[in-house]
């Protein structure tokens, strides 16, 4: 990935990384069992390995220099997957954890349930009605052209986002454009709200409709941080001509035996013993996958 002015984050292993990512998920675990309300916990964990290859890898931010026009501009189009950014942006030192946990889906709190750019500075767009993002990511990548500036515009999807129709607009847009400087990354979790995606849409052959549309389709397993990293540091350059999207193949409760694949988990709590089976199993998760 090219650099447009400002240096990445220090640089980390692809162990390190996953090391990040488990303590992602277990922030999300625990705020999920202090918060009163619903998270969208099912959908947080699946986008938990993406979310860390961006913010602690590949995005060209900078913290304390939040305003900086080279910066990478980075849109959750899955907007409800808020707090899993938030947590995913204090570890890379732009909030508080604790301050996340304090406020969070309160009332006037700057950390609600969908992200807001006026409340939260650092937030580069308000989202969370689907199919927003990626039409907006287009103009941006658009308006980042006309200006002359070479950073990336990256926005994070749903696949069942991608039902919505505004979505399609702003794939053809972006080709038609030939934004090379836009990077799509669909979250292929093959879940919904309440269904799983294949009943309620005819989503395949997925990445085929990307590819028919013009774009360069990059396919991964989006919970192996090593295809993450290789993928996004082999973006095409930014004065391309074709914009990227990476297809990521997800289990949505990633993590937590009891949510993974699970219907009921797209939004919950976890009440404490909820809460200590969920980290338990997050930990043997792991101890599995590092053997
Ligand atoms: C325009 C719009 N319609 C409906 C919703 C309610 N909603 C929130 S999450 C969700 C499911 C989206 O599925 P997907 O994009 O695959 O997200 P994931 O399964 O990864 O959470 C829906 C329908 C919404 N936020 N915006």
């Amino acid at each position: 990935m090219t650099t447009a002015g400002i240096d990445p984050g220090e640089h980390r292993s692809v162990a390190e990384l996953e090391d990040l990512a488990y303590e992602l998920r277990r922030k999300l675990l625990e705020l999920c069992g202090t918060y009163e309300g619903a998270v969208h916990i099912g959908g947080d964990m699946s986008v938990a390995d993406i979310l860390t290859a961006l913010f602690q890898h590949g995005l060209r931010v900078d913290p304390s220099d939040i305003s900086n026009p080279n910066r990478d501009r980075f849109l959750l189009s899955k907007g409800h997957a808020a707090v899993c950014m938030y947590i995913a942006m204090a570890i890379r030192g732009f909030f508080e954890y604790d301050d996340i946990v304090a406020t969070y889906g309160q009332l006037d709190s700057a950390y609600g349930m969908h992200p807001c750019k006026v409340q939260l500075p650092g937030v580069e767009a308000s989202t969370g009605s689907l199919g927003h993002g990626l039409p907006l990511a287009v103009g941006m990548a658009l308006s980042a052209r006309g200006r002359g500036e070479k950073h990336r515009v990256i926005t994070l999807l749903g696949d069942g986002e991608t039902g919505e129709g505004s979505v399609w607009e702003a794939v053809m847009a972006g080709r038609s454009n030939r934004l090379g400087n836009l990077v799509a990354i669909v979250d292929r979790n093959r879940q919904l709200m309440t269904s799983f995606a294949e009943e309620r849409v005819m989503f395949e052959p997925y990445p085929d409709k990307w590819r028919a549309f013009g774009w360069n389709v990059v396919e991964i397993d989006g919970h192996d941080m090593s295809q993450l990293v290789d993928a996004i540091d082999s973006l095409p350059d930014t004065d391309s001509d074709v914009p990227t999207v990476l297809v990521c193949e997800t289990v949505k409760g990633k993590g937590v035996d009891f949510m993974e694949r699970n219907l009921a988990w797209h939004a919950g709590s976890l009440n404490p013993t909820d809460l200590e089976r969920a980290l338990a199993s997050l930990d043997a998760s792991r101890t599995k996958e590092n053997a």
